[in-house]
């Protein structure tokens, strides 16, 4: 019997997974990805007996695998908070998904481990842009505001390594990411005496610095719309860059599209005060999904960003 961890490779999924492993500590082989990299059920080849805890990825992306993998005799626990799509009835499967637009898979987690590695859950609220639920699930603990406002670089951090076209983009890959911080209880603990978390620090300060001389390929009242060049710096910072826009610009809609042959990627965040709209914004395109608040389109072809604009404009009008 063997235990498989797929876990998306963002801060959500990784603290997702450390808030399970302090807990229940076990070897595992860990499938994991860029943060767009969603598919990941498809990587797993496992029989009778084996379990899957699988994190923070689509179910309805990975329903396919996910059907394979129970007829073969796997017993899988899974956590997210993506529209899943019809939910498949079988007695080895456990879901525990919750598409609120304040829900992430960490905050899940940590209501299936009763609060017991809060910290980490917190990380991850952070790293998810979701600063309100975050700061209500902080409010639980005895937290000073230095020490919150760590937590939150540490999420930001972390969510920023995710983010790239391939492997080749990323600083680290999410499971050494993983590696590194499993060995800490407390987050505090992971940015005080890891060097990974300086060199990711630095290097995230790096990329927002080259983003944000770039002026909006187009602004109008309460939406913005910002192309990336075609660099690995570009695909590393466009997430964080975004959030960054939605935190200066709340009341406003934000699309970040980064320039690759061809096409482009596509992220949309929803206003803050009105966070939905975004997930059905970018499934109006092959390859688009994601969550009311924030959602993404994987290959824009060029002959499409006329419809992507115009549609970018309805989709938020006030
Ligand atoms: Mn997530």
């Amino acid at each position: 019997m063997k235990f498989y961890d797929i876990f998306n490779g963002d801060a959500d999924g990784i603290c997702a997974l450390q808030q399970l492993r302090l807990e229940e500590p076990r070897d595992s082989v860990l499938v994991t990805g860029v943060k767009r990299d969603i598919r990941l059920l498809e990587r797993v080849h496992a029989g009778g007996g084996d379990e899957l805890t699988v994190l923070d990825i689509s179910l309805r992306t990975n329903a396919g695998d996910l059907s394979r993998l129970l007829a073969a005799g796997v017993r899988c626990r899974y956590f997210d908070h993506h529209a899943p799509g019809i939910i498949p009835q079988h007695p080895n499967l456990r879901t525990f998904i919750d598409t609120a637009p304040d829900a992430c898979t960490s905050l899940i987690v940590d209501q299936y481990l009763k609060g017991r590695h809060r910290s980490w859950a917190i990380v991850a609220a952070f790293g998810d842009n979701l600063a309100e639920a975050a700061l209500r699930t902080a409010a639980t603990m005895q937290i000073d505001g230095g020490d919150l406002e760590r937590l939150q670089r540490l999420g930001e951090v972390m969510n920023y390594n995710a983010y790239g076209e391939t492997i080749d983009d990323l600083h680290y890959h999410p499971a050494d990411l993983f590696e590194a911080l499993r060995v800490y209880r407390d987050p505090l603990d992971f940015i005080n005496s890891e060097p990974v978390y300086d060199v990711l620090r630095n290097a995230l300060a790096e990329d927002l610095d080259r983003a944000e001389v770039l002026a909006p390929a187009f602004e109008r009242g309460d939406r913005a719309l910002y192309v990336l060049p075609d660099a690995a710096w570009s695909r590393r910072i466009h997430g964080h860059f975004g959030n960054r826009v939605a935190l200066v610009e709340p009341e406003r809609a934000n699309a970040v599209l980064v320039k690759k042959a061809g096409g482009y990627t596509v992220s949309v965040r929803a206003p803050r005060g009105r966070p939905t709209g975004a997930d059905a914004l970018c499934r109006m395109f092959e390859s688009g999904g994601g969550r009311e608040a924030a959602a993404g389109i994987n290959f824009l072809p060029e002959s499409d960003y006329p419809r992507f604009v115009a549609e970018f404009e309805k989709a938020f009008a006030a």
